[in-house]
């Protein structure tokens, strides 16, 4: 069955177009700075978002008009892993992430959800096979299930923790057939409601125990996988671990896990914490942790994930002057973790609202390009920072120098002056680097 009748594959047809189902600026073949767009942006389809939401809210059901539903959840599954391929090849997207759960029903037991998640893999692998389609990453869903409701591996209760074991280790298996590049940890309910009865310590030795067994367990399988922890500061609970990137690095430190994994960072999460995206890509840059994004945005006005698909060209070119910096972003990727709003109804709605973001992240990968051939920021920044590349700056900065001299250096230096930022006028220059 064809589940996208009226839509051919999307084209590139520039920034002129009427036709709404085009490409504006993503140019896949375009080459920017020495690679592609496709080879700089490798976007990816969310599972949940596009194929298992059904447009529903705290408030209201589901509103989205779907032609996959079939007679048992089983088929509907199929059916899914059918239309979501030929989406793929429609959107000229190479890459996918799910949940366990997106793709298979669970069933009325471990084992049962299990066997289905085999079937649908065989598919999915036939399908990858036939189309060249590769899986970004995976993950487990271990907080939507009654289960989880006190978390998965900072659950209090051992035998949750058990369970989401026997996902984690599927989700490993499941990755190995798949080639999976990545694997992501999202500690959706890792953290806590109230400390009044939380044992902050067992809980986070418990996470890095998990950690560490599913890192043991991708060696033991010869999975050569780049694991990935994804921050969110709260939502659904209180108070999450993985608050920001900066909170989450000192957690793989503390417990000696920096080597094995990397961040997953997502616009909406950062805002949530109170940063901007490009301040989390360039907290993870700056350590070497940054691993791949989740793309989405957050509207300001609501305090809670709203998963938007991006839109914002000025945030989107700073986060892509990140990538551009950080020299890439493989084996990562730019995920889609967005979501059609509930008023978005319709199944053409799906490709529109992919196109609108990758031709979101095309704009910014241009005005990043230009501001780094420009090095724009570079010539702002060797200049504010100028003191120290010569003098007692030099000094500080090569280590040579102590609080005693630095203190009979100000005796004799006391009258300084510091110079303007002219921040206005450079967040005007940077308007014109948005495409
Ligand atoms: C939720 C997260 C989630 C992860 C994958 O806020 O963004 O969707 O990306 O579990
Ligand atoms: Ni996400
Ligand atoms: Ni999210």
């Amino acid at each position: 069955m064809v589940y996208f009748p009226d839509v051919e594959k999307i084209k590139y047809e520039g920034p002129e177009t009427k036709n709404k189902l085009a490409f504006r600026y993503y140019n896949p073949d375009e080459v920017v700075l020495g690679k592609t767009m496709r080879e700089h942006l490798r976007f990816a389809v969310a599972y949940w978002h596009t194929m298992t939401a059904d447009g529903s809210d705290p408030f209201g059901e589901g509103t989205y008009r779907r032609n996959w539903h079939g007679e048992s959840p089983m088929e509907t599954a199929k059916n899914r892993v059918e239309a979501f391929f030929e989406l793929l090849e429609k959107l000229d997207v190479d890459y996918f992430c799910f949940h366990d759960v997106d793709i298979a029903p669970q069933g009325d037991s471990l084992e049962e959800f299990l066997n289905n998640l085999d079937v649908i893999t065989d598919l999915i692998k036939e399908k990858m096979d036939e189309t060249g389609k590769k899986l970004l990453w995976n993950t487990a869903n271990m907080f939507s299930h009654p289960r989880f409701v006190n978390g998965a591996a900072t659950s209090n209760n051992a035998d949750v923790y058990a369970y989401a074991a026997a996902q984690v280790k599927k989700g490993l298996e499941i990755s190995k057939k798949l080639n999976g590049e990545n694997y992501v940890f999202w500690g959706g309910r890792e953290g806590y409601e109230s400390l009044l009865n939380t044992d902050y310590a067992l809980e986070q030795d418990n996470m890095a125990r998990f950690f560490k067994m599913a890192v043991d367990y991708a060696e033991e399988l010869d999975h050569d996988v780049q694991f990935l922890l994804e921050p969110k500061p709260k939502e659904p609970m209180t108070h999450q671990y993985d608050y920001d990137a900066a909170t989450t690095m000192a957690f793989l430190h503390k417990y000696n896990l920096q080597d094995h994994f990397k961040l997953n960072l997502e616009g909406n999460h950062a805002t949530l914490a109170g940063h901007t995206f490009e301040h989390e890509l360039r907290v993870a840059r700056t350590e070497n942790m940054l691993g791949s994004m989740d793309a989405n945005h957050g509207e300001t006005m609501l305090g809670w994930d709203t998963d938007e698909f991006p839109y914002n060209v000025l945030d989107i070119t700073l986060a892509m002057y990140e990538v551009l910096e950080n020299d890439g972003i493989a084996p990562g990727g730019i995920n889609f973790d967005s979501k059609l709003r509930r008023t978005s109804t319709d199944m053409e709605d799906l490709l529109l609202g992919h196109i609108a973001g990758m031709d979101t992240f095309a704009r910014g990968l241009l005005g990043a390009a230009k501001l780094k051939e420009d090095k724009f920021f570079d010539n702002i920044i060797s200049e504010r920072y100028s003191s120290f590349e010569e003098g007692i700056g030099k000094d500080i900065v090569e280590g040579n120098t102590s609080l005693t001299e630095l203190a009979e250096y100000a005796m004799n230096n006391d009258d300084i002056k510091v110079p303007s930022n002219h921040l206005e006028y450079y967040k005007s220059l940077l308007n014109d680097y948005l495409v």
